[in-house]
Protein backbone atom coordinates (compact mmCIF):
# COMPACT_ATOMS: atom_id res chain seq x y z
CA UNK A 1 0.00 0.00 0.00
CA UNK A 2 0.95 3.37 -0.80
CA UNK A 3 1.01 5.33 1.81
CA UNK A 4 1.06 9.56 1.61
CA UNK A 5 2.06 12.13 4.21
CA UNK A 6 0.09 14.35 6.09
CA UNK A 7 1.49 17.04 4.42
CA UNK A 8 -0.03 15.43 1.04
CA UNK A 9 -2.98 14.81 2.85
CA UNK A 10 -3.81 18.85 3.50
CA UNK A 11 -3.41 19.65 0.10
CA UNK A 12 -5.60 16.68 -1.63
CA UNK A 13 -9.65 16.83 -1.99
CA UNK A 14 -11.57 13.87 -1.78
CA UNK A 15 -11.33 10.94 0.24
CA UNK A 16 -8.95 10.40 2.65
CA UNK A 17 -8.26 6.73 5.03
CA UNK A 18 -5.66 7.70 7.64
CA UNK A 19 -4.13 4.56 8.65
CA UNK A 20 -1.50 3.02 10.61
CA UNK A 21 0.98 2.42 8.35
CA UNK A 22 2.80 -1.18 7.43
CA UNK A 23 1.16 -2.21 10.87
CA UNK A 24 -2.68 -4.59 10.78
CA UNK A 25 -4.49 -3.08 12.78
CA UNK A 26 -8.68 -4.30 13.14
CA UNK A 27 -9.72 -0.79 12.96
CA UNK A 28 -8.42 0.29 10.07
CA UNK A 29 -8.66 -2.70 8.09
CA UNK A 30 -12.56 -3.06 8.71
CA UNK A 31 -12.32 0.58 7.42
CA UNK A 32 -10.70 -0.37 4.11
CA UNK A 33 -12.89 -3.00 3.83
CA UNK A 34 -16.00 -1.36 4.53
CA UNK A 35 -14.81 1.34 1.69
CA UNK A 36 -13.92 -1.24 -0.77
CA UNK A 37 -17.13 -3.48 -0.69
CA UNK A 38 -18.38 0.16 -0.94
CA UNK A 39 -16.76 1.23 -3.84
CA UNK A 40 -15.37 4.25 -2.45
CA UNK A 41 -12.02 5.43 -3.85
CA UNK A 42 -9.67 6.41 -1.19
CA UNK A 43 -5.99 7.85 -0.77
CA UNK A 44 -4.16 5.98 2.49
CA UNK A 45 -2.37 8.59 4.55
CA UNK A 46 0.07 7.62 7.15
CA UNK A 47 -0.42 7.45 10.51
CA UNK A 48 2.74 5.86 13.16
CA UNK A 49 1.94 3.39 15.42
CA UNK A 50 2.33 4.90 19.16
CA UNK A 51 4.03 8.11 17.56
CA UNK A 52 2.64 11.64 18.63
CA UNK A 53 1.78 12.12 15.07
CA UNK A 54 1.84 15.72 15.52
CA UNK A 55 1.10 16.82 12.46
CA UNK A 56 -1.89 14.99 12.48
CA UNK A 57 -3.03 16.13 15.70
CA UNK A 58 -1.85 19.50 14.12
CA UNK A 59 -4.70 19.52 11.92
CA UNK A 60 -7.38 17.19 12.81
CA UNK A 61 -7.00 16.95 16.68
CA UNK A 62 -6.98 13.23 16.85
CA UNK A 63 -3.80 11.19 16.70
CA UNK A 64 -4.86 7.68 16.45
CA UNK A 65 -6.27 5.74 13.16
CA UNK A 66 -8.13 5.24 11.11
CA UNK A 67 -9.57 8.57 10.66
CA UNK A 68 -11.32 9.50 7.14
CA UNK A 69 -11.49 12.89 6.09
CA UNK A 70 -13.63 13.43 2.96
CA UNK A 71 -13.14 17.07 1.15
CA UNK A 72 -13.75 20.01 4.07
CA UNK A 73 -15.86 17.75 6.45
CA UNK A 74 -15.21 16.92 9.74
CA UNK A 75 -13.03 14.03 10.23
CA UNK A 76 -14.48 10.65 11.32
CA UNK A 77 -12.68 8.30 13.20
CA UNK A 78 -15.12 5.97 15.41
CA UNK A 79 -16.32 3.10 13.58
CA UNK A 80 -19.95 3.95 13.30
CA UNK A 81 -19.37 7.42 11.63
CA UNK A 82 -16.48 5.56 9.06
CA UNK A 83 -19.62 3.35 8.25
CA UNK A 84 -22.30 5.97 7.34
CA UNK A 85 -19.81 7.89 5.39
CA UNK A 86 -18.90 4.86 3.36
CA UNK A 87 -22.74 4.11 2.89
CA UNK A 88 -22.85 7.94 1.90
CA UNK A 89 -20.12 8.15 -0.80
CA UNK A 90 -20.59 4.53 -2.05
CA UNK A 91 -22.50 2.40 -4.30
CA UNK A 92 -24.08 -0.93 -4.08
CA UNK A 93 -25.89 -3.55 -2.08
CA UNK A 94 -25.87 -1.53 1.72
CA UNK A 95 -24.03 -2.96 4.61
CA UNK A 96 -26.53 -1.74 6.63
CA UNK A 97 -29.86 -3.71 6.51
CA UNK A 98 -32.83 -2.09 6.07
CA UNK A 99 -34.84 -3.57 8.82
CA UNK A 100 -35.23 -1.69 11.86
CA UNK A 101 -35.30 -4.99 13.85
CA UNK A 102 -32.33 -6.55 11.91
CA UNK A 103 -30.15 -2.61 11.99
CA UNK A 104 -30.45 -2.76 15.65
CA UNK A 105 -29.06 -5.95 16.10
CA UNK A 106 -26.20 -5.04 13.41
CA UNK A 107 -25.06 -1.95 15.28
CA UNK A 108 -25.00 -4.06 18.44
CA UNK A 109 -23.01 -6.75 17.15
CA UNK A 110 -20.36 -3.93 15.51
CA UNK A 111 -20.03 -1.69 18.61
CA UNK A 112 -19.33 -5.61 20.35
CA UNK A 113 -16.81 -5.75 17.95
CA UNK A 114 -15.21 -2.54 17.11
CA UNK A 115 -16.82 -0.21 19.85
CA UNK A 116 -15.45 0.77 23.19
CA UNK A 117 -15.25 -1.89 25.64
CA UNK A 118 -15.90 -4.37 22.86
CA UNK A 119 -13.87 -6.97 21.30
CA UNK A 120 -11.00 -4.80 20.05
CA UNK A 121 -11.10 -2.77 23.27
CA UNK A 122 -11.00 -5.39 25.34
CA UNK A 123 -8.44 -7.95 23.42
CA UNK A 124 -6.33 -4.64 23.45
CA UNK A 125 -6.46 -4.62 27.25
CA UNK A 126 -5.69 -8.25 27.71
CA UNK A 127 -2.60 -7.89 26.06
CA UNK A 128 -1.53 -4.77 27.71
CA UNK A 129 -2.54 -5.45 30.95
CA UNK A 130 0.47 -8.38 31.86
CA UNK A 131 3.70 -6.05 31.04
CA UNK A 132 1.94 -2.67 32.82
CA UNK A 133 1.33 -5.48 35.90
CA UNK A 134 4.93 -6.34 35.62
CA UNK A 135 6.10 -3.33 35.47
CA UNK A 136 8.97 -1.65 34.02
CA UNK A 137 10.86 -5.07 34.10
CA UNK A 138 8.80 -6.21 31.04
CA UNK A 139 10.88 -5.29 27.97
CA UNK A 140 6.83 -4.18 26.71
CA UNK A 141 6.41 -2.26 29.10
CA UNK A 142 6.74 1.38 27.41
CA UNK A 143 4.78 -0.12 24.66
CA UNK A 144 1.92 -1.54 26.98
CA UNK A 145 2.30 1.49 29.13
CA UNK A 146 1.57 4.03 26.30
CA UNK A 147 -1.54 1.96 25.03
CA UNK A 148 -3.10 1.64 28.41
CA UNK A 149 -3.40 5.16 29.06
CA UNK A 150 -4.76 5.84 25.93
CA UNK A 151 -7.10 2.97 25.57
CA UNK A 152 -8.71 2.68 28.92
CA UNK A 153 -6.00 0.37 31.36
CA UNK A 154 -6.92 0.29 35.14
CA UNK A 155 -5.22 -1.88 38.04
CA UNK A 156 -7.36 -5.07 37.77
CA UNK A 157 -8.96 -4.50 34.36
CA UNK A 158 -7.23 -7.49 32.35
CA UNK A 159 -9.36 -10.29 34.45
CA UNK A 160 -12.61 -8.70 33.46
CA UNK A 161 -11.60 -7.61 29.69
CA UNK A 162 -10.78 -11.27 29.26
CA UNK A 163 -13.92 -12.59 30.44
CA UNK A 164 -15.77 -9.75 27.97
CA UNK A 165 -14.02 -11.69 24.88
CA UNK A 166 -15.28 -14.72 26.15
CA UNK A 167 -18.75 -13.26 26.69
CA UNK A 168 -18.56 -11.54 22.96
CA UNK A 169 -17.13 -14.46 21.27
CA UNK A 170 -20.05 -16.73 22.34
CA UNK A 171 -22.17 -14.70 21.92
CA UNK A 172 -21.22 -14.70 18.20
CA UNK A 173 -20.39 -18.22 18.03
CA UNK A 174 -24.15 -18.13 19.17
CA UNK A 175 -25.25 -15.87 16.69
CA UNK A 176 -24.11 -17.49 13.84
CA UNK A 177 -25.30 -20.70 14.69
CA UNK A 178 -28.74 -19.54 14.84
CA UNK A 179 -28.33 -18.11 11.40
CA UNK A 180 -27.02 -21.27 10.03
CA UNK A 181 -29.72 -22.94 11.68
CA UNK A 182 -32.03 -21.14 9.63
CA UNK A 183 -30.57 -21.58 6.52
CA UNK A 184 -28.89 -17.98 6.41
CA UNK A 185 -25.13 -17.66 5.53
CA UNK A 186 -24.39 -14.20 7.18
CA UNK A 187 -23.96 -12.99 10.81
CA UNK A 188 -27.44 -10.85 10.61
CA UNK A 189 -30.95 -11.00 8.21
CA UNK A 190 -30.26 -12.82 4.74
CA UNK A 191 -26.90 -10.39 3.44
CA UNK A 192 -23.91 -9.43 3.74
CA UNK A 193 -23.61 -6.67 6.55
CA UNK A 194 -20.74 -4.64 8.26
CA UNK A 195 -20.87 -7.28 11.12
CA UNK A 196 -19.54 -9.69 9.08
CA UNK A 197 -16.88 -7.26 8.12
CA UNK A 198 -16.11 -6.18 11.45
CA UNK A 199 -15.59 -10.26 12.87
CA UNK A 200 -13.82 -10.67 9.86
CA UNK A 201 -11.34 -8.07 10.47
CA UNK A 202 -11.00 -8.20 14.44
CA UNK A 203 -10.53 -11.67 14.24
CA UNK A 204 -7.04 -11.19 13.63
CA UNK A 205 -6.57 -10.37 17.60
CA UNK A 206 -8.13 -13.68 18.31
CA UNK A 207 -6.66 -16.39 15.69
CA UNK A 208 -3.99 -14.39 13.22
CA UNK A 209 -4.12 -15.63 9.94
CA UNK A 210 -0.88 -17.16 8.29
CA UNK A 211 1.48 -15.24 6.94
CA UNK A 212 1.03 -15.67 3.36
CA UNK A 213 -2.49 -14.30 3.56
CA UNK A 214 -2.06 -12.25 6.61
CA UNK A 215 1.75 -10.46 6.77
CA UNK A 216 3.00 -9.08 10.25
CA UNK A 217 5.89 -9.21 11.81
CA UNK A 218 7.03 -11.61 14.29
CA UNK A 219 6.18 -9.62 17.60
CA UNK A 220 3.04 -8.23 16.26
CA UNK A 221 1.78 -11.79 14.99
CA UNK A 222 3.01 -13.00 19.26
CA UNK A 223 1.01 -10.30 20.47
CA UNK A 224 -1.96 -10.91 18.13
CA UNK A 225 -1.92 -14.60 18.71
CA UNK A 226 -1.19 -14.72 22.49
CA UNK A 227 -4.99 -14.88 23.80
CA UNK A 228 -5.49 -16.77 26.81
CA UNK A 229 -7.09 -20.44 26.09
CA UNK A 230 -10.43 -19.59 27.54
CA UNK A 231 -10.60 -17.02 24.56
CA UNK A 232 -9.40 -18.84 21.71
CA UNK A 233 -12.12 -21.54 22.65
CA UNK A 234 -15.26 -19.30 23.20
CA UNK A 235 -14.77 -18.36 18.79
CA UNK A 236 -16.81 -22.08 17.41
CA UNK A 237 -15.02 -23.38 14.38
CA UNK A 238 -17.98 -22.13 12.61
CA UNK A 239 -17.06 -18.22 13.33
CA UNK A 240 -13.74 -19.10 12.17
CA UNK A 241 -14.84 -20.52 9.12
CA UNK A 242 -17.08 -17.53 8.53
CA UNK A 243 -14.02 -15.37 8.78
CA UNK A 244 -12.22 -17.06 6.60
CA UNK A 245 -15.24 -16.92 4.27
CA UNK A 246 -15.51 -13.28 4.76
CA UNK A 247 -12.23 -12.33 4.55
CA UNK A 248 -11.96 -14.39 0.68
CA UNK A 249 -14.88 -13.14 -0.86
CA UNK A 250 -15.01 -9.28 0.85
CA UNK A 251 -11.83 -8.06 2.78
CA UNK A 252 -9.62 -9.79 -0.30
CA UNK A 253 -6.83 -11.77 0.47
CA UNK A 254 -3.82 -11.28 1.16
CA UNK A 255 -4.23 -8.21 3.63
CA UNK A 256 -2.07 -5.38 2.33
CA UNK A 257 -0.67 -2.95 4.71
N1 LIG B 1 -11.11 5.53 16.45
C1 LIG B 1 -11.55 4.16 16.53
C2 LIG B 1 -10.63 3.37 17.44
C3 LIG B 1 -9.35 3.25 16.75
C4 LIG B 1 -8.25 2.62 17.55
O1 LIG B 1 -8.46 2.09 18.66
N2 LIG B 1 -7.04 2.66 16.96
C5 LIG B 1 -5.88 2.10 17.56
C6 LIG B 1 -5.76 0.65 17.17
S1 LIG B 1 -4.65 -0.24 18.23
C7 LIG B 1 -4.66 2.87 17.08
O2 LIG B 1 -4.74 3.74 16.24
N3 LIG B 1 -3.50 2.53 17.59
C8 LIG B 1 -2.27 3.14 17.17
C9 LIG B 1 -1.90 4.32 18.02
O3 LIG B 1 -2.58 4.55 19.07
O4 LIG B 1 -0.93 4.98 17.66
C10 LIG B 1 -12.98 4.13 16.99
O5 LIG B 1 -13.32 4.91 17.87
O6 LIG B 1 -13.77 3.36 16.43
Amino acid sequence: MHYRSIADARTLSGTRLILTAGVPGPWGEAAKAIFRQRKVAYTPIAQELGGSNDEQVAWLGIRNAPVAVHDEERPRSGWAEILFLAERLGSGPSLIPADAAERALMMGLAHELAGENGLGWSRRLTIVSGPIEEGPSSPAYGFARFFGDNYGYHAGVGRAAAQRCVDILTMLSQQLATQQAAGKRYLVGEALSAADIYWATFAMLIDPLPHEICPMSDDIRAMYGSSPAAIKAAASPALLAHRDFICETVVGLPFEF
